[in-house]
């Protein structure tokens, strides 16, 4: 049985800082996907956009102060939060969205948003749920070939883990001990299906790694600091070459699977607690506030902030032109 990850945390074995960092982070996923929103309202973006309003916590705290720029993520079909948590720039995203040459596609990536910053490394999206799931081992096994210390950390929803590149992934994982960390944002429905109509596991998803010898965690996915450490753990052991680990993160969809979605499969009043009392940016707010970390100022300050970077990365993505005929031969190798 996956073992409950909890533990009381203690905001002050942390610094100022990297606290703020985990609050502005996740203003920022929000406040991103908030606005791009609003551009597909207004039209300026088309396609489909799968929003991560909810979950920010996660992305934030798995990421920040865990990973390096040379670690490897492979993200979901909603994941901008984490490669805004990866550092990938919000002009180069909302490039993506508008199909303009700021993209990180220079222009390939309008419709559903496959974003690539090797630099970062973002290694990309595979089109069909759960296929992240194969390339990890690749891009784990490559690490450990090269002798570097690398780790890679798959994301993917609940509707993904009921496939099986799962299992195929946890058991070459597992085997040859790869530096992978498995995070599991477990949101209790792909599309319309609830969890429990789509998994033989009767208590948790992460059940399932305990038969791969893997080590596995249920988190409170939106508690941002929780999060962090259970993922810091995950990373430091994969570090010092003693495997994976695997991840359960608990969390909540605020928005229905897709932009347009009407969201009417679940219970108004589980959404309604959601939202409400499990809100991850809320809580940490609030918490911030009540342990003397910071001043309402202090934060009013960081929103501004994003906000001004957001806008001036809405500006920049929507003044590039879209690509020329000529996009089209740029990485064509055969
Ligand atoms: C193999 C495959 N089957 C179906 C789809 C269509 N599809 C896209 S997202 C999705 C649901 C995914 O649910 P989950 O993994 O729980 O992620 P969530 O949307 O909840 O974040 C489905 C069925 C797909 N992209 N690939």
């Amino acid at each position: 049985m996956a073992k409950i990850y909890q533990k009381p945390t203690n905001l002050k074995d942390y610094s100022k800082k990297s606290l703020l960092d985990f609050y502005q982070t996740m203003v920022k996923i929000r406040r991103f996907d908030e606005d791009l929103i609003r551009l597909i309202q207004d039209g300026k973006v088309s396609g489909f956009y799968h929003s991560g309003i909810g979950s920010e916590g996660l992305s934030a705290g798995s990421i920040i102060h865990n990973l390096r720029d040379d670690d490897y993520i492979f993200y979901n079909h909603r994941g901008c939060n984490q490669k805004i948590a990866k550092g990938v720039p919000l002009s180069k995203l909302y490039g993506d969205f508008m199909g303009t040459i700021e993209g990180t596609t220079r222009g390939l990536g309008a419709g559903i948003v496959h974003s690539a910053d090797p630099s970062r490394g973002v290694l990309g999206q595979a089109g069909t749920i759960g296929s992240q799931l194969g390339i990890c081992v690749g891009s784990a096994f490559s690490s450990k070939f090269r002798g570097t210390d690398q780790v890679t950390v798959v994301y993917f929803g609940d509707g993904a883990a009921s496939r099986e590149p799962l299992h195929g992934s946890l058991n070459w994982a597992g085997l040859y001990k790869l530096p992978i960390v498995y995070i599991c944002e477990n949101n209790e429905y792909a599309i319309s299906c609830h969890v429990s109509e789509t998994h033989s596991v009767k208590e948790h998803i992460a059940d399932w790694a305990e038969g791969y010898g893997i080590p596995n965690y249920v988190v409170d996915g939106n508690d941002v600091v929780l999060m962090h450490e259970a993922t810091k753990e995950a990373v430091e052991r994969a570090r010092r070459g003693e495997g994976p680990t695997f991840i359960e993160a608990q969390t909540f969809r605020h928005r229905g699977h897709f932009e347009g979605d009407p969201y009417d499969y679940v219970n108004p009043e589980v959404l309604k607690d959601w939202k409400e009392n499990r809100d991850p940016i809320k809580n940490y707010k609030a918490r911030l506030l009540e342990e003397g970390i910071c001043t309402e100022n202090e934060l009013a300050t960081l929103n501004e902030q994003v906000d001004v970077e957001i806008a001036a990365a809405i500006k920049k993505a929507e003044d590039a032109p879209l690509p020329g005929p000529e996009r089209i031969y740029e990485g064509l190798f055969a």
